[in-house]
């Protein structure tokens, strides 16, 4: 074949997937509805593929949950406590929710996407079998509607390489069981009607594993003497497989997909083995948003064309990661909607290159003007370059990202906030209620003007500060009820960001974001949250905080630009972060919290990239907040506990707080944070807020002892581990009313 993608998304363009499966969980509608609509969703998605050029359409890249629990469920690998559940799909579910009686899978990042995929667990109890049904059913309805479809399974050193051994279980170690299950597979495939099969294997471009090319030696050369089988296609997506392209080349497999946005094209025209093989060039970036540069795409194809047997025009990854289309965005204007190509745009791309290579650039002129005008508009906008900006960040830059000592930043805070010794507070977020959400409804339906929404807001702030006072908090929060997501809220009112109106991304199971675009320079257009900390304190005598979202996780949850160094956006948003840091204090604010959650989620997928990529990181949260005075407390919350390579920058970030995810570990990762030298205050989670329970008095009080045993009492916080956005305000109220008990119990004890 010679146009593909490598899977796309699965949500529906208007999020119809996600109302089926929460109408199902919500019992409102059966099965039968919910199938039906999963399997319209994917006819037109096959329709508009195959309608679009493409001449090999993945299938199976459908999923009612995530593609991962599909390989559990394929593999036989589902844990043993979802076992008892009889019906398939309720199985499944609970697998992948949890229900009142078990436990759901823990669910990780994708790579260093903003999707999460569920991990499986492999212990001495699994036994692995085969259940084909779901891919067989999806290539059969495809057949069917006469699209040339290639199913898509993970392959199993992914597969093994991405879930967690239980028990003392390396699951790697289980590859030889799963070898058979897979030539199996290919056999039953190759029966149903498959002459292509696409097995992803992602983890081989990371350093998950010190022998990747001997795994694909085994793996791959022992699935290719397979004789009844499909073609094999191998991809790779998110980076460049170094000594496992030699090694993958010199199997017998038929083709091999390679990312040529993250990884470069050199080394892949100098495998010589290649030259018996299709080669699957991921030129059309399908992690971005950016129109792709046709003419230096044919370019770097043309160096590619020798190389292989065939070579065939592709996304580089899976179009799970990007809006469907542009259509959806009325709110774009033309030049800006130019520049850019979602999912379906991505597609047409494809198809030109392919065309472009079958006949002849000249058989595609005019998609290559277009395309050199719009770039060339884009090079040259005033809202992309603007020197003033520059000049500004420079001096900021230069100003320097250090604050005074930290000893004597906390002198200046203990004498000018006086606070009880281990005060508590909140994460930032209060539970958005349904009041909330449908004055956003109303706002957004112009039923009501921006005037009548913020007074009601102001409503939600006043009874979030009344409902703090009442609980005896210390340091007091506004809620964040005017925010829907701290990322889109910020980029609404900063100038080099478009937030889409329907730019949906499935971020995990049935839940969406919407990643706004960052295509320009960035400029703070006004002050953005300090009319709404200003009423909160307004309100209280004691001090609320201020609540600011972290350069590198808004970089993390947007699209960002490919025409300048992450490095360069990122000191950018830090700047209007540093100002809006600024105003807080000179407003008279005396706590401001800078989150990160995302800092561990862009961390390189091989080691040798992430000194340099934690260096800025720390830089960039340092500008945002060096601005300030010595008196001036800075908080930052961090959303895990499981540090790895990130530990040694959580440090180096310097802020006075670090709230961190610490209950489900039982406090232990406090002794990490030592070990690393660790010296300003924490704020360890002293409970879940993941799970609806109400945390005993007990409970908390236990974890707070533990905690002291690691850290002094002068340089403790206690908190909640995350915002409380996705709880009721019952759950809330009770929970933080054991946490404030047990706070005046260790107290008393000190
Ligand atoms: N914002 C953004 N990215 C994120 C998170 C975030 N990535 C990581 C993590 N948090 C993902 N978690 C969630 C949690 C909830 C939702 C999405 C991602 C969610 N979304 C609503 C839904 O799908 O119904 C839509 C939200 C909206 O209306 O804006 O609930 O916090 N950027
Ligand atoms: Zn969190």
């Amino acid at each position: 074949f010679t146009a593909t993608t490598l899977g796309s998304a699965r949500i529906g363009p208007n999020r119809q997937l996600k109302r089926a499966v929460e109408a199902y969980w919500a019992g409102r509608t059966d099965q039968a509805q919910l199938h039906a609509l999963a399997a319209d969703l994917r006819v037109a998605g096959l329709r508009e593929l195959h309608a679009a050029g493409l001449d090999s359409i993945p299938v199976n890249t459908f999923s009612f949950y995530d593609q991962m629990l599909d390989t559990a469920v394929l593999l036989g690998a589902l844990p043993p406590r979802v076992a008892g559940i009889a019906d398939d799909l309720d199985r499944y579910f609970a697998a992948a929710r949890g229900t009142g009686r078990v436990a759901p899978l823990e669910m990780t990042k994708w790579f260093d996407t903003n999707y999460h995929y569920l991990v499986p667990e492999i212990s001495s109890s699994t036994t692995f079998s085969l259940h084909p049904d779901k891919v067989l059913d999806e290539l059969t309805e495809a057949l069917a509607l006469g699209v040339p479809a290639r199913p898509v399974v993970i392959g199993p050193i992914t597969f093994l390489l991405l879930s967690k051994g239980v028990d003392g279980t390396a699951p790697i170690d289980r590859l030889d069981e799963l070898l058979p299950l897979y030539r199996e597979l290919l056999s039953t495939l190759r029966e149903t009607g498959a002459d292509w099969v696409q097995i992803d294997e992602p983890a081989l471009v990371t350093d998950l594993h010190d022998d990747p090319a001997g795994l694909v030696t085994r793996v791959y050369g022992e699935l290719a003497r397979a004789t009844d089988r499909p073609a094999i296609l191998v991809a790779s997506y998110f980076g460049d497989l170094r000594e496992a392209l030699p090694a993958l080349a010199a199997t017998d497999i038929e083709g091999i997909a390679v990312d040529l946005v993250r990884g470069t094209a050199d080394p892949v025209a100098s495998v010589p083995a290649l030259t018996s093989k299709l080669l699957v060039a991921g030129i059309v970036n399908g992690r971005n948003i950016w129109r792709n540069d046709l003419s230096a795409s044919l370019a770097t194809l043309a160096t590619l064309l020798g190389s292989a047997a065939s070579v065939a025009v592709s996304t580089s990854c899976s179009t799970l990661h990007v809006p469907y289309s542009l259509d959806r965005e009325s709110g774009l204007d033309d030049t800006l909607r130019s520049w850019l190509a979602f999912g379906a745009e991505k597609v047409a791309e494809v198809v030109t290159l392919a065309t472009a290579l079958r006949d002849g650039r000249d058989s595609v002129d005019q998609a290559l003007d277009a395309c050199a005008r719009a770039l060339a508009a884009r090079r040259s906008d005033p809202r992309v370059h603007d020197d003033g900006i520059r000049e500004r960040i420079a001096a900021a830059v230069d100003a320097g990202v250090a604050r005074g000592p930290a000893a004597q930043r906390r002198a200046a805070q203990d004498e000018r906030l006086g606070l009880p010794v281990v005060p508590t507070t909140t994460i930032g977020s209060y539970p958005q209620t349904s009041e909330i959400r449908r004055a956003r409804a109303a706002l957004r339906a112009n039923e009501i003007g921006v005037d009548e929404y913020e007074r009601r807001m102001r409503g939600e702030v006043a009874s979030i500060i009344a409902l703090q006072e009442d609980l005896g908090l210390d340091v007091l929060v506004h809620g964040e009820p005017e925010r829907n997501d701290m990322v889109q809220y910020f980029a609404e009112q900063l100038d080099g960001f478009f937030a889409t109106e329907n730019g949906w991304v499935q971020s995990y199971g049935t839940r969406c974001v919407r990643p706004p675009i960052l295509y320009g320079d960035v400029r703070r257009r006004h002050p953005m949250t300090v009319t709404w900390i200003d009423y909160a304190q307004s309100l209280t005598d004691r001090p609320v905080k201020g609540m600011l979202t972290g350069p590198v996780t808004i970089l993390a949850w947007s699209f960002v630009r490919d025409d300048q160094p992450l490095w360069d956006s990122a000191n950018q948003i830090a700047s209007a972060i540093r100002d809006e840091t600024v105003d807080l204090e000179a407003a008279g604010v005396g706590i401001i919290q800078v989150d990160e959650p995302a800092l561990r989620e862009l961390l390189p997928l091989r080691a040798e990239d992430q000194p340099a990529y934690l260096r800025w990181a720390v830089d960039a949260f340092r500008l945002s907040t060096a601005g300030v005075a010595d008196a001036t407390q800075i908080h930052t919350h961090l959303c895990y506990s499981e540090f790895g390579a990130v530990i040694s920058a959580i440090a180096d970030l310097d802020a006075d707080v670090t709230s961190i995810e610490a209950a489900r570990s039982h406090m232990e990762v406090l002794d990490d944070l030592n070990s690393i030298g660790y010296a300003n205050s924490v704020g360890p989670g002293v409970y879940d807020i993941h799970s609806p329970r109400v945390p005993e008095v007990g409970e908390i009080v236990a974890s707070l002892r533990a905690a002291l045993d690691a850290v002094p009492a002068q340089r403790l916080w206690i908190n909640p581990d995350c915002g409380l956005k996705t709880r009721s305000t019952d759950e809330v109220e009770a929970s933080l009313r054991n946490l404030v008990t047990a706070a005046h119990i260790v107290r008393a004890e000190l």
